[in-house]
């Protein structure tokens, strides 16, 4: 079995490759939660669904997020309103959170409901959510003249991550446990895969929930990270602002330093081969590969290559 600690659209298109080169009941996911709001009364669960309907072939392609052929009459309704109307949830969208609010207000836990629908979208493998207890991030930000804490979407959507951060700190951490199965996969895994994501916004929360940043010490020797900082910037998203705001250096080796306890290897772009012999002073065992997925069939190279940097062999050609 791999084991994949994932976050939201890169990790997605990851997994979407590896699933070129393994079977989806070979892979199990712990997806980051820390980003998952109550807006309307709805649970929404971005990182999850994200990946969800990547590998449903249902995501919107352009945004990375969503669904594709989606409308948004509920939200020009709630513009009508004076409601709240910063956060986009899509007319199909809609039905997920409905469900997914449902079943929780019903008793089930999230991994229950996260099963349900991974299920109903046939997507064969397991994603686990790292916890089933409420984990959020919270991130203090710097405007003009004072500092304000706010929720990750606040942050991430409402103030498009355009505002300098002085910290990030996340709150439920010390109460949550892992959710079922999730230290077993990491534990049991051939191989532990560290997606493309945001170190310390998508990551960092997984590491949070007790037990978790022990295991994955422990399976170091078969986890391999892939560089989400190709050329001094991220690919998607504030990870590089975001690196430097709190004080580490936005590029790949930066983040060998930040995965050092975790990865004995860590996948880097040829853009950035130059620093390998950094990375590898900062610990990792660097392994140049393309990593910018462009399209599927890159995404399933960068998958067999990051196996076989963790000793697994897959069919086809590197
Ligand atoms: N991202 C945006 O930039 N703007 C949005 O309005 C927005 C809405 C949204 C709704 C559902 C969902 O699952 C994701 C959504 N995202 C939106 C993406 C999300 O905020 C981020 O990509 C992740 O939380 C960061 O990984």
């Amino acid at each position: 079995m791999i084991c994949v600690l994932a976050g939201g659209v890169g990790a997605a298109r990851f997994l979407a490759g590896l699933l070129r080169v393994v079977p989806a009941d070979d892979v199990t996911v712990i997806g980051n939660v820390a980003d998952d709001l109550v807006i309307h009364g709805l649970h929404v669960s971005p990182d999850l669904d994200t990946i969800t309907y990547t590998l449903a072939d249902q995501v919107d392609p352009d945004r990375g997020w969503g669904l594709r052929d989606e409308s948004w009459q509920a939200m020009t309704m709630l513009g009508r309103y004076g409601g709240i109307d910063w956060f986009n949830l899509g007319d199909r969208d809609l039905g997920t959170h409905l469900y997914r609010t449902q079943r929780l207000s019903e008793g089930a836990t999230l991994s229950q409901v996260t099963a349900e629908i991974t299920t109903a979208w046939d997507l064969g493998l397991r994603l686990l959510p790292v916890t089933d207890d409420p984990l959020r991030t919270r991130v203090t930000v710097v405007d003009p003249d004072t500092e304000r804490e706010v929720s990750f979407q606040e942050w991430f959507v409402q103030r498009h991550h355009d505002v300098p951060v002085r910290s990030v700190r996340w709150t439920g951490a010390d109460e949550a446990t892992p959710a079922p199965g999730v230290l077993e996969a990491l534990i049991e895994a051939e191989a532990v895969v560290i997606a493309p994501s945001n170190p310390i916004v998508s990551i960092g929360p997984l590491l949070e929930v007790p037990g978790v940043d022990d295991a994955l010490r422990e399976v170091r020797e078969r986890t391999v990270a892939i560089s989400p900082i190709v050329a001094g910037a991220a690919l998607k998203g504030p990870a590089d602002r975001l690196m430097v705001d709190l004080g580490l250096e936005a590029t790949v080796v930066g983040v060998a330093r930040w995965y050092e306890p975790y990865a004995a290897a860590l996948v880097i772009d040829e853009a950035d081969a130059d620093l390998a012999a950094e990375v590898t002073a900062a610990g990792p065992r660097p392994v140049v590969t393309p990593t910018v997925m462009s399209s599927p069939d890159v995404a399933a190279a960068l998958a067999r290559t990051t196996l076989a940097a963790a000793g697994v062999t897959v069919e086809g050609p590197a």
